[in-house]
């Protein structure tokens, strides 16, 4: 089945021009789908990656609430619920999928234009503004009453990362392990460290709410005025802490340089996009954190790099079975880089942990 063919599965408006490749997730495959008339949509079309995310169908049904109950927010401000929350388009069928003779699974979504998507942010104001976009969203999904199937069970969960990582390190897959013990040790000596900050998630102390999970810069879709417009990519909309939200996305805004950059010297922690963001992440998220996630709030931009490292190192060691890659040590080069990160932020976290006690006493 070609991919015209798939289009033609869903209710699209429209007739179908073409259909072009788009995008760079390492996970799932993207495609746009234009269509002809001016004024119908364009639509996107997305091979879900069913390795990682299973079972889809329950996957679907996390995203299809979540954008239910964000557009009905959108609608009660007098927003538009179009542009500001994801439209997904059901198969033919009424499902929210099209299955292929091959088993892949597909899914359409309404593609917003007039919209700009960012590697990274290269000023306070836009990290601002991006910290407002997933604060807002985890407060509008805050009162999401249904529940939502765990399809990613252990995702920021280091004690199971930690399992992973054991297994495939026993078991070496590629002989790759020999020649990483000093790799190998960034990550043990912070084991202790990373899984005293889970237990405090584990106990309830820090509490878990419904969360995004993947707050890369490139998953916020800005207007053409540079504010945030939608919050896109719900593949991994679970409840977790929403400390993983504020860290992963602070992993990838305040990065200097790319998220796999050959040149070390240019990936470092930017503190000003670290401040940009907390201001307003906070200016959404304040009035509902506790205490406790409050003090954690640094932290987390730790723990998420720490998590990504492990991700990637673990891979590289697994033979690269998860991410897609671009050149055979690529795994390796994404772990150093964003090791090299990680050190950049634990030398300035205690800046850090003062920026986020002074945002949040300037709210008080
Ligand atoms: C993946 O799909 P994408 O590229 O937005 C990954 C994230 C990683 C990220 C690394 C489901 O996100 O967890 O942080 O790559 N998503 C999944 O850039 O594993
Ligand atoms: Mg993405």
């Amino acid at each position: 089945m070609n991919l015209e063919q798939i289009a033609a599965k869903f209710q699209l408006e429209g007739t179908v021009d073409r259909v072009e490749p788009m995008g760079e997730g390492f996970i799932n495959d993207t495609f746009i789908i234009r269509t002809k008339e001016r004024e119908t949509p364009d639509y996107l079309l997305q091979r879900k990656n069913k390795r990682i995310f299973h079972p889809i169908p329950a996957m679907m049904e996390n995203i299809e609430k979540v954008c239910a109950h964000i557009k009905k927010k959108v609608s009660e401000k007098n927003g538009d619920p179009m542009r500001e929350a994801m439209t997904v388009v059901r198969a033919k069928d009424g499902k929210l999928y099209f299955q292929d003779e091959d088993d892949e699974f597909w899914a359409v979504c309404v593609f917003i234009s007039d919209t700009v998507a960012y590697q990274s942010a290269k000023t306070p104001e836009l990290a601002f503004q991006g910290g407002k976009g997933i604060g807002l969203f985890q407060s509008m999904v805050s009162d999401l009453k249904e529940p939502l199937t765990d399809i990613l069970p252990g995702f920021h969960n280091i004690r199971y990362r930690f399992n992973q990582w054991d297994a495939v390190l026993a078991k070496d897959p590629v002989d790759r392990k020999a020649k990483l013990s000093s790799e190998i040790a960034w990550i043990e000596s912070r084991r202790d460290n990373m899984l005293d900050f889970w237990k405090l998630v584990e106990s309830g102390e820090i509490p878990t709410r419904v969360t995004h999970n993947d707050t890369k810069i490139n998953n916020i879709l800005f207007d053409l005025n540079g504010e945030v417009l939608c919050v896109i990519d719900l593949d991994t909309v679970l409840n977790s802490t929403c400390l993983n939200d504020f860290g992963d996305a602070m992993r990838s805004y305040t990065n200097t340089g790319a998220e796999d950059d050959e040149n070390l010297d240019a990936v470092s922690c930017d503190i000003s996009i670290f401040e940009g963001f907390t201001k307003g992440y906070l200016s959404q998220a304040k009035s509902f954190l506790t205490d406790k996630e409050l003090e954690y709030l640094a932290f987390s931009a730790k723990y998420i790099t720490y998590e990504q490292v492990l991700r990637f190192l673990m891979d590289y060691i697994d033979g690269d079975k998860y991410y897609k890659i671009k050149s055979p040590d690529h795994n390796y080069q994404r772990t150093v880089a964003q090791y090299k990160l990680l050190t950049s932020m634990e030398e300035q976290y205690d800046e850090m942990c003062r920026i986020v006690r002074t945002v949040a006493a300037e709210l008080d």
